[in-house]
């Protein structure tokens, strides 16, 4: 059956979602950059319970960000910047190895903008491919030179199992729901340098406060 039409991911939709997490200032606001990745879990979602195991982690991710977001300390957490000057000053971020905060937002922010870039990576493959290019092929490249670095060997490998049955090019366009192949990379190459800029953003931010390993 169809699914119905607000229920259908379309890559327009993440592509606004990733407009509006920019702030004049150009700061991130959280609550859009989540909104992204649940537009991309859902598009996930729509290729196969294979995939499940990571739109899992990527849902739990997601839902600690959206709990900090509704609970009492909200107003904290409107940026990405605010967060991380939060959670810092309040020493609620565990620096070395995991400890009193596992689940600080600054740390599972991280693990969202390290996927952010194997994202960045991938859709600049695609945008690029010609209709005899593999998405297998595309999505591992993309991996092995972002993400992969940060996980051990069994996810490696269930991920690598996981990117030999995506759809193939034209099926994958279509999932992606904006119209014909030409029409796929105008979005892509409209998309990229947002998500380009929001990852470079956050990549500044966490440099500045050393953040970029924590565990
Ligand atoms: C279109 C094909 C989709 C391929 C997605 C490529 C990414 C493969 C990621 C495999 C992740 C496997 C599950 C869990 C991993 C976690 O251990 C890590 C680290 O978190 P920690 O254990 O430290 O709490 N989680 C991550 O690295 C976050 C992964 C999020 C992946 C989101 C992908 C969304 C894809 C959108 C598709 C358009």
């Amino acid at each position: 059956p169809v699914a119905s039409e607000d229920q259908r991911f379309c890559l327009r939709e993440v592509l606004d979602t990733f407009r509006l997490s920019l702030s004049e200032k150009k700061e991130v606001y959280l609550e859009h950059y989540v909104a992204g990745w649940r537009g991309l879990v859902k598009f996930l979602n729509s290729l196969g319970s294979v995939f499940s195991f990571i739109s899992k982690d990527a849902v739990n991710k997601i839902q600690i960000l959206v709990s900090y977001l509704n609970g009492e300390n909200g107003s904290q957490y409107v940026t990405v910047q605010s967060m991380v000057k939060y959670e810092l000053e309040n020493d609620f971020v565990d620096q070395t190895k995991r400890g009193s905060h596992p689940e600080s937002g600054c740390r599972t922010l991280l693990r969202l903008h390290r996927a952010l870039r194997w994202l960045e990576l991938f859709l600049e493959r695609l945008r690029t491919s010609t209709e005899d290019s593999k998405t297998s092929v595309m999505c591992a490249e993309a991996y092995n030179e972002s993400l992969a670095q940060y996980h051990p060997w069994v996810i490696r490998k269930a991920a690598g199992m996981a990117f030999c049955v995506l759809p193939g090019r034209s099926a994958f366009f279509e999932v992606m729901n904006v119209g014909p192949p030409e029409q796929v990379v105008a979005m892509l190459g409209e998309a990229l340098p947002l998500i380009s800029e929001v990852y470079q953003i956050t990549e500044d931010l966490y440099t500045q406060h050393n953040l970029l390993n924590l565990p």
